[in-house]
């Protein structure tokens, strides 16, 4: 495998590791908030950053060198509303979607296909996390938060895993 790729999949290995590190201070945020069904969908969301960060170190390690688990700096802890959580996850997963696709890139450009079909599990699971992060955001403009408004919005929050299942293909 070429040098290239590798230290762009091992630099994808933080980002994942970042992803579900703030994923966990996010969903610890909105549960001492009451927020207990948006908790509850960044939790899962944690545990499966984790699992795309290991299914990198695994096939790095498959092809022949060594993954470490990355040292994570510079994650959110406090946030000032919802709202707000909801918007740093869409601008965090633009920012994985970007960086996986630099490595679709780079594949392509040394013609390493194994990678580029490897990477194109990763492809859809971005499209359907933007997706998903897309529709949270629209439900604050189409409940609005005042009122129970935000008890509301928490509730639709816990529905959308289910919501975007078969969406995306
Ligand atoms: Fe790893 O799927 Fe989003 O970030």
């Amino acid at each position: 495998m070429k040098d290239s790729i590798l230290e762009l999949l091992h630099e994808q290995v933080t980002m994942e590791a970042s992803a579900s590190a703030e994923y966990i201070n996010m969903a610890s945020w909105c549960e001492t908030k009451g927020y207990k069904n948006a908790a509850e969908f960044l939790y899962t969301h944690a545990k499966e950053e984790r699992e795309h960060m290991l299914k990198i170190m695994r096939y790095i390690n498959d092809m022949g060198d060594h993954a470490v688990h990355p040292d994570i700096q510079n994650i959110g802890e406090e946030y000032k509303s919802l709202r707000e959580v909801f918007e740093n996850v869409l601008e965090n997963e633009e920012n994985v979607t970007e960086s996986i696709h630099e490595v679709v890139s780079m594949c392509l450009e040394e013609a390493d296909y194994a990678t580029f079909n490897f990477m194109q599990w990763y492809v859809k699971e971005q499209r359907e996390e933007e997706l998903l992060a897309k529709r949270a955001l629209e439900l604050f403009d189409l409940i609005g938060e005042d009122g129970v408004g935000l008890y509301m919005i928490d509730k639709e929050i816990g529905k959308l895993d289910k919501w975007v299942e078969g969406k995306v293909e």
